[in-house]
Order: C-alpha cells, then sequence, then structure tokens
C-alpha cells in the first residue's frame, strides 16, 4: 500500500512537469495518461488488490489522483487553443493586400462612347430601337426596293419562324422608329450592333457596329453635314487630321458622298492601310431622300435633313491598328487588357 501511494506521488510530480505546445503532443498526453490504456486506468486497477477496509480510503485517493491528472490536460489543452486563435485571428497590417483584378473597357465601347460624347456636344440625341426588326423599317421605309440586293438571303439573316422579321443590317431602322414618333426638327444619333450574313474572317464578321446619325430641319443643307462631319472627325482624330468628300450612292441619300480621312497611320505619305493613297474611308453620308421623309409624312419642300452612318470596328482599327475583326468578339483577356483609357 505504501509503495502505491510512493509510487501516485511520483506520477503526479511527473505529470506536473509535463509540457505540450502542440495540439498532436496533447493528444498524446490524453492517450498515455487518460485514454483506455492510460496510465490513470491501470492505477485505477490497482483497487482490486486493496484490502476491504481501506477501499474507501484508497478510492478517494485514486479520484483525486484522476481529477488531478484531468486538470491538468484541460491546462494543456487551454494553451494550445489559445495559441491557436492568436495565430489565425491575428492580421498582419504589413502584408501587401491582395491583387483584385479590374476588367477595362472595351475597346469598341470605348469609341462608341466617344462618338457619342462628340454629338451630344452638338445636340444631339441618343436613340436605340430593336436589333430585331420588320422589312418596312429596315428596308422598305428606307427606300431600298423590294428586288434591292442588300434584302437577298446571301445577305440578310431572316428570322426562320417568321421571314417578317430579320436581325437589322443597319441602324436606320432607329432613325426610322424616330421619324415615325417625332416631327422635326430632328436630332438623332443611333449606336448599335448590326447583322450581316458574311462569312466570318479577318476583314468580314457576320455582325459589327454602327453609329448612324441624322438631323432634320428646315433649310438643313450640304454644308451643314460638311461642317458637323468635319467638325466631327477634328474631335475624334485631333486638328491635323484633313477631310475629303467623294460623290457616292446610297438608295436613302441623295446626293451620297463618302468621306475620307488623311491616313493617321503614315500621315498621308502612304502605306498599307491607306493602299499608298494617303486616304482612308471613314464613312458614309448624305442629304436625306425625298422619298424617306415623305414615308414619314414629313414634307420634303418644307424641311430637308442630313444623314450619315460609319462603322466602329472601322474607327477603332485606325485608331489602335487592331487588324483583325475576330478579335473583337473573342474575349481574349490578352487582347481586351490592351486598352486601359478611361472613355
Ligand atoms: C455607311 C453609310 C449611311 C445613312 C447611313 C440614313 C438614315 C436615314 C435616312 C437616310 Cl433615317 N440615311 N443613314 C445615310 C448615308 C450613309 O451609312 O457606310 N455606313 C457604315
Amino acid at each position: 500500500m505504501e509503495a502505491l501511494l510512493q509510487q501516485i506521488e511520483q506520477y503526479k510530480k511527473e505529470i506536473a512537469a509535463v509540457e505540450a505546445s502542440t495540439a498532436e503532443a496533447v493528444e498524446n498526453f490524453r492517450i498515455q495518461y487518460l485514454g483506455t490504456k492510460g496510465l490513470v486506468k491501470s492505477v485505477m486497477g490497482e483497487m482490486k488488490n486493496v484490502p476491504n477496509e481501506q477501499k474507501k480510503a484508497f478510492g478517494q485517493l485514486l479520484n483525486e489522483f484522476k481529477s488531478f491528472v484531468e486538470n491538468k490536460f484541460e491546462v494543456l489543452q487551454a494553451a494550445i487553443t489559445n495559441t491557436d486563435a492568436g495565430t489565425e485571428n491575428q492580421i498582419d497590417w504589413s502584408l501587401p493586400g491582395s491583387h483584385v483584378p479590374v476588367g477595362t473597357r472595351h475597346p469598341l465601347s470605348m469609341i462608341r462612347n466617344q462618338v457619342v460624347s462628340i454629338f451630344k456636344s452638338l445636340g444631339f440625341a441618343i436613340a436605340e430601337g430593336p436589333e430585331i426588326e420588320d422589312d418596312w423599317h429596315n428596308f422598305g421605309a428606307m427606300n431600298l426596293p423590294e428586288d434591292h440586293p442588300a434584302r437577298d438571303m446571301q445577305d440578310t439573316f431572316y428570322i426562320n419562324q417568321n421571314p417578317s422579321w430579320l436581325l437589322r443590317t443597319h441602324t436606320s431602322s432607329v432613325q426610322a422608329r424616330v421619324m415615325e414618333t417625332q416631327k422635326p426638327p430632328i436630332r438623332v444619333i443611333c449606336p448599335g450592333r448590326v447583322y450581316r450574313n458574311e462569312t466570318i474572317s479577318a476583314r468580314a464578321h457576320c455582325f459589327f457596329h454602327q453609329v448612324e446619325g441624322l438631323y432634320i430641319d428646315e433649310h438643313a443643307s450640304f454644308a451643314d453635314l460638311k461642317q458637323t462631319l468635319y467638325f466631327f472627325v477634328q474631335e475624334m482624330f485631333g486638328k491635323d487630321v484633313k477631310v475629303r468628300f467623294r460623290p457616292s450612292y446610297f438608295p436613302f441619300t441623295e446626293p451620297s458622298a463618302e468621306m475620307d480621312i488623311s491616313c493617321l497611320i503614315c500621315g498621308g505619305d502612304g502605306c498599307n492601310v491607306c493602299k499608298h493613297t494617303g486616304w482612308v474611308e471613314i464613312l458614309g453620308s448624305g442629304m436625306v431622300h425625298p422619298k424617306v421623309l415623305e414615308n414619314f409624312g414629313i414634307d420634303p419642300n418644307k424641311y430637308t435633313g442630313f444623314a450619315f452612318g460609319m462603322g466602329i470596328e472601322r474607327i477603332c482599327q485606325l485608331k489602335y491598328r487592331v487588324n483583325d475583326l475576330r478579335l473583337y468578339s473573342q474575349n481574349d483577356i490578352r487582347f481586351l487588357k490592351q486598352f486601359t483609357g478611361v472613355v
């Protein structure tokens, strides 16, 4: 009996001295002393060798010992829990922040926004309309005869379920809706996506983006058209840019003209982009055809108008030298991240 009491005192000293700084060490302590094959269990097993009259006193002693070990275990566990909480929640304010990638404006959106804001500064309003159109707003009202090649299935996407619907081939359809619902004077620009049935290549795509403009008032003249468009290119490309007008043909304007600007790439000396002419085509324009005005009940003897249309991709190609139309819709981050200007 005496030997056993001394042994327990010895264990207590040992246990009191145990240190455990990791969760693993604390668990080893539990297994070694409190586990099913641990020290406390084996000491408890000594009860059977104790004479009956001493069982009560000895039982108390053993219970005390067990509590002592359990207490030590709790102390060890509390110590590591505190340390863990400390490392997990402690914030190192000197660490660099985590990088949050920021997107960039799409180059076509940037150019469109610039074009729009230049015409806004001249008092033009922005008009938008549906991409799925009917024949009248897209073609008929625009003075495109029934047999015009632009109406061909080859060029225009018709909706299978109802071939009287189509994907608009230009944003003139939006201006048609403006003339339908508003009276002159009219000053609108219509940015938007348009569709043509083309085989996709570097130089052609089945959709692209346009900005068209329409100005209708009493006494609107070809001089107004020229001055408006000249102002636009100077704002868009700089004061040094030169312009020239060439006679052209569109069914919805008469007379019609295309506008060229001096080549931005070579400054007019001649390069691949301007095909060594020093000039690049930038937009189409003209005086609104009297038949188009009549289609909307606008008296061509009282009102005249000018209109123009330009391709956003074309301007983007000139400004940023993008040489493949497919890049605009491939969503390749290596392409898109190169346009970092804020417009
Ligand atoms: C081009 C040529 C043009 C128009 C678009 C237009 C609209 C109405 C009436 C008359 Cl409502 N004309 N739009 C006029 C001339 C040319 O676009 O090459 N676009 C990319």
